[in-house]
């Protein structure tokens, strides 16, 4: 029963290579095993896994389709808007962290081909995002290059007094930058001494989005948003979820205690795991954008949204994975679980996060479907988890200086 179910979950469209005798067995059988080691699945679980092949249909578009589709998605793209709108509305700055590669390069380019927005791309190393702005081909009034290093929390100030300095309006904010070390076996730290994954891609963000709320705030800007990118591999209602080690925040003792290896560096208290502390990271984004949406949406009026673009196999994220693992995880992707999105797309699909007037919904979770449209998604039930959003909330301020 519980094979049976496991197996439910490979795509139908999988039927070509199934037929394969041994390159089946071994799908199956690897798929299988993934699952037991992660969830000791049992037929009692067949529901669970019914609702997360039902989300992973939702989450994993067909390559080709969503190629395809974008020209008959409902969702109007990012660069259409009424004449009415074209008069009016002044060119939208929006600042984007990481934007030197990957997604984050994606969507400034995105943005910028719109011309209706001016990319702050908030990066570590200045050179090299200086030339990924010209590979791209954006053209230099686009963008401006700004130094942001989410490893050391002095730099995060220094961007905020600097971005201050340029009296530009923030309008949307993107906190797209993220680490992953799923081979480092010690932990790394980051200026401040938190362990680096955490430490950049949540607590950096965390100090970044709550000091630029008030320049969000000020603008005049007729749809403000504050964006954090979240991932399916943080969310354990999906099979990508499953894949071990999975997210788990616990009760966030190592994080209460520093997050700096004296105790723990994990923020569950528990050994070091790189892969672990990326996936917990993730589930700290989505819960703050919640918590953020939780106090403050009503009171300024600004969107706050998190999102999954698709598995966008090729980017830098991978870095330090084995090469193996960087040769086979994007035909993986594209053939095997249909998850594979281009560079390009996914930044299509955050840059209607950040511009789209019909994803203006504030405190969702924004994936994409076969069709490439847009849907609100659920999140696991850790990381929609209010008690624990809020305690991470308090806990990172300490940490950063807050409170
Ligand atoms: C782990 O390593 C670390 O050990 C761990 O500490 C942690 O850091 C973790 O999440 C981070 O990474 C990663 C990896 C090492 O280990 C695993 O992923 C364990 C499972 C590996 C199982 C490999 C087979 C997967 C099969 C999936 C089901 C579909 C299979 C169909 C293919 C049948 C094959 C005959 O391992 C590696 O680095 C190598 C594995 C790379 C994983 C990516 C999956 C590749 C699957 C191969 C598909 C071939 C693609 C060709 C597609 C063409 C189709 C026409
Ligand atoms: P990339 O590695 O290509 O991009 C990550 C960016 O973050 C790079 O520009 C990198 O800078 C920057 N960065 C890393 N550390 C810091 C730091 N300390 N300060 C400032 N910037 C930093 O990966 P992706 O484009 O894939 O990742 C972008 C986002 O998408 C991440 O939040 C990731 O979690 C998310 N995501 C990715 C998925 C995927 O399949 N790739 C799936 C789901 C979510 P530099 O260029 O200098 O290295
Ligand atoms: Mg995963 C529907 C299946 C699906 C999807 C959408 C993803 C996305 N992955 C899926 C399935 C599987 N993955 C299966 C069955 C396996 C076992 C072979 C598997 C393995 C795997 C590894 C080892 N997957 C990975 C890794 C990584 O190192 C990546 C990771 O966890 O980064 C944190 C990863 C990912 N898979 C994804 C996505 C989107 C990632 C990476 C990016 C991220 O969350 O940011």
């Amino acid at each position: 029963m519980a094979l049976q179910a496991a197996y439910s979950l490979l795509p139908s469209t999988t039927a070509s290579i199934h037929k394969e005798g041994r390159f089946s067995a071994s799908l199956k059988e690897t798929t299988l095993t993934s699952f037991s080691f992660s969830n000791n699945l049992r037929a009692d679980k067949i529901s669970t896994l019914l609702t997360i092949k039902e989300q992973r249909r939702k989450q994993t578009p067909p390559f080709s389709t969503a190629i395809r589709a974008q020209t008959v998605t409902a969702t109007p793209p990012a660069n259409e808007a009424s004449p009415e709108q074209k008069k009016t509305q002044r060119k939208g700055t929006a600042v984007i962290t990481g934007a030197s590669s990957g997604l984050g390069l994606a969507t400034a380019k995105a943005l910028a081909d719109t011309g209706k927005w001016h990319v702050i791309m908030a990066c570590r190393n200045f050179l090299k995002a200086e030339k990924a702005a010209k590979s791209v081909g954006m053209s230099k009034e686009d963008y401006t290059v700004m130094h942001l290093d989410l490893a050391s929390l002095e730099s995060v100030k220094q961007f905020v007094d600097n971005y201050r300095r340029t009296e530009r309006p923030l309008d949307v904010l993107v906190c797209n930058a993220a680490v992953y070390q799923p081979t480092a076996k010690e932990p790394s730290f980051t200026a401040e001494g938190f362990e680096l994954s955490v430490g950049t891609n949540h607590l950096g963000h965390f100090l970044l989005s709550r000091l630029l709320l008030d320049d969000l705030k000020k603008s005049d800007y007729p749809s403000k948003r504050m964006i954090i990118v979240g991932s399916i591999t943080g969310n354990t209602n999906t099979l990508a979820g499953n894949v071990p080690p999975k997210a788990n925040l616990g009760d966030l003792r190592g994080l209460a205690s520093g997050l700096n290896g004296q105790n723990s560096s994990m923020i569950d208290g528990g050994e070091y795991d790189g892969a672990k502390a990326y996936k917990d990271s993730k589930v700290c984004n989505m819960l703050t954008m919640q918590e953020l949406h939780r106090r403050y949406h009503e009171e300024t009026g600004v969107t706050f949204a998190s999102l999954y673009p698709g598995c966008i196999a090729t980017t830098g994220l991978f870095r330090e994975h084995v090469p193996l693992f960087r040769l086979l995880f994007p035909p993986f992707q594209k053939y095997i679980t249909k998850g594979y999105v281009s560079e390009e797309e996914a930044g299509k699909r955050l840059a209607q996060v950040v511009s789209d007037p019909s994803l203006g919904k504030s405190g969702v979770y924004w994936s994409w479907n076969n069709n490439s449209s847009s849907f609100e998604n659920q999140l696991s039930k850790e990381a929609s988890d209010a008690e624990k959003a809020k305690k991470l909330w308090e806990v990172s301020e300490k940490l950063v200086g807050l409170a």
